[in-house]
């Protein structure tokens, strides 16, 4: 196995991944700024099919309009001569200070209202380059104390603005749709919206949900110890997988942003499964972060260890479906039977209690002494994992 991308695997990448400078909290930049056009290009050549950005990871905060086509011709030049495409594109509303209580939800209503002038904006850029999914990641919607934010208040401004957005991209004709990305934390104390369920429930309180799902994020789901191929599982079950972020992270700590396959490894190889399996269609778009230890060639190093992994851990749950003795394992742990509905067709609550073999007939305590068998339906994943069988 060769494991070498090609455009039809669809992977993308954002151009503040490869792009990110390595300042931190505590440290300042150790690479200089990467320019988009080398970034398109050197992203092609490893086997990437599409890249993604922030309004400001290609036009510079505060640019003149002149300055700004410059940078548009430029980049499209590089998609142009590359065949990279543009599947998704979100706005920055979290670096300048500006955003520093947050942009749709900021107590201030002139800061909301020029937040979404600037994703407006975008989305007129989004729409002119072709993408089909506009990422909302509220990083500065939230709170570090408990009287500065309104809840309440701030999720009836967080729906004012998504209804008004999904009412432009309407008016315009845009193909667009837009998928929310939960965080826990980080930069907020506590951000609002911060899990895929969070997510998935304030969809639906919108007035064109169907424009709406989510964008989830490994390692966001992570640091708040949730389970992520369940998150993934609930947001294919409601239709709303609309795009991903995958990326590694350890456990519940600061957004790690790793590379795809580091972090959690076991985690990884049963997201691959559920996406290979569950009819997500979408880019397989890495939002990581070359660690700050690394010179040019680490990055790209890093950005190629994404793609390779989740190429071999696709082979690797290939193998794991494929293989008869999961099969049976599979029967012996009754994941058939979890598949077969609880009721007959149209059986009534009256049908139900009239079956004395559900319940006068039934023996819970011989049910009880049953083993599942999950262990080694596991163990066999394990082996496959680590390519010890097949
Ligand atoms: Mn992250």
């Amino acid at each position: 196995m060769s494991f070498q991308p090609t455009p039809a695997d669809k992977f993308s990448f954002g151009l503040w991944t490869v792009g990110w400078q390595g300042r931190d909290p505590f440290g300042d930049a150790t690479r200089p700024a990467l320019d988009p056009v080398e970034s398109v290009t050197r992203l092609a050549e490893l086997g990437a099919y599409g890249v993604t950005f922030h309004d400001d990871d290609l036009i510079p905060f505060g640019a003149s309009q002149s300055e700004r086509e410059g940078h548009i011709k430029r980049f499209r030049q590089a998609l142009d001569s590359t065949g990279i495409v543009v599947p998704m594109v979100t706005t920055n509303l979290f670096t300048h200070p500006v955003f520093k209580d947050g942009a749709f939800t900021a107590n201030d209503r002139d800061v909301r209202r020029y937040a979404l002038r600037k994703t407006m904006r975008n989305l007129d850029l989004a729409a002119e380059l072709g993408a089909e999914t506009f990422v909302a990641w509220g990083g500065r919607e939230g709170a570090e104390s408990g009287g500065a934010k309104d809840v309440r208040a701030a999720l009836d401004r967080f729906k004012e603005a998504f209804d008004l957005l999904a009412e432009y991209v309407t008016e315009q004709g845009y193909g667009l749709r837009f998928a929310l990305e939960p965080k826990p934390n980080e930069p907020r104390g506590d951000i609002l919206l911060p899990t895929v369920g969070h997510a998935l429930a304030f969809i639906e309180r919108l007035e064109r949900p169907e424009l709406f799902g989510v964008n989830p994020e490994v390692g966001h789901e992570q640091m708040a110890g949730l389970n992520f191929p369940h998150g993934i599982a609930q947001a294919l079950w409601s239709g709303k997988l609309f795009h991903i972020d995958l990326n590694g992270q350890n456990g519940i700590k600061y957004d790690q942003d790793l590379r795809f396959g580091a972090g959690d490894l076991r985690s990884a190889f049963w997201l691959v499964d559920l996406l290979e399996s569950g009819g997500y269609e979408g880019p397989r778009h890495f939002d990581f972060k070359p660690p700050r230890t690394e010179d040019f060639d680490g990055v790209w190093a890093s950005a190629a260890g994404c793609m390779r992994n989740y190429l071999i851990l696709k082979e690797r749950a290939a193998a794991f479906r494929a293989d008869p003795a999961v099969q049976e394992a599979l029967r012996a742990s009754r994941l058939d039977e979890l598949a077969r509905p609880t009721l007959e067709p149209g059986e009534s609550p009256a049908a139900l209690l009239a079956d004395r073999s559900a319940f006068e007939e039934f023996d819970p305590e011989a049910a009880g002494r049953r083993g599942m068998a999950f262990e080694a339906l596991d163990q066999l994943a394990t082996d496959h994992l680590l390519a010890a069988r097949g």
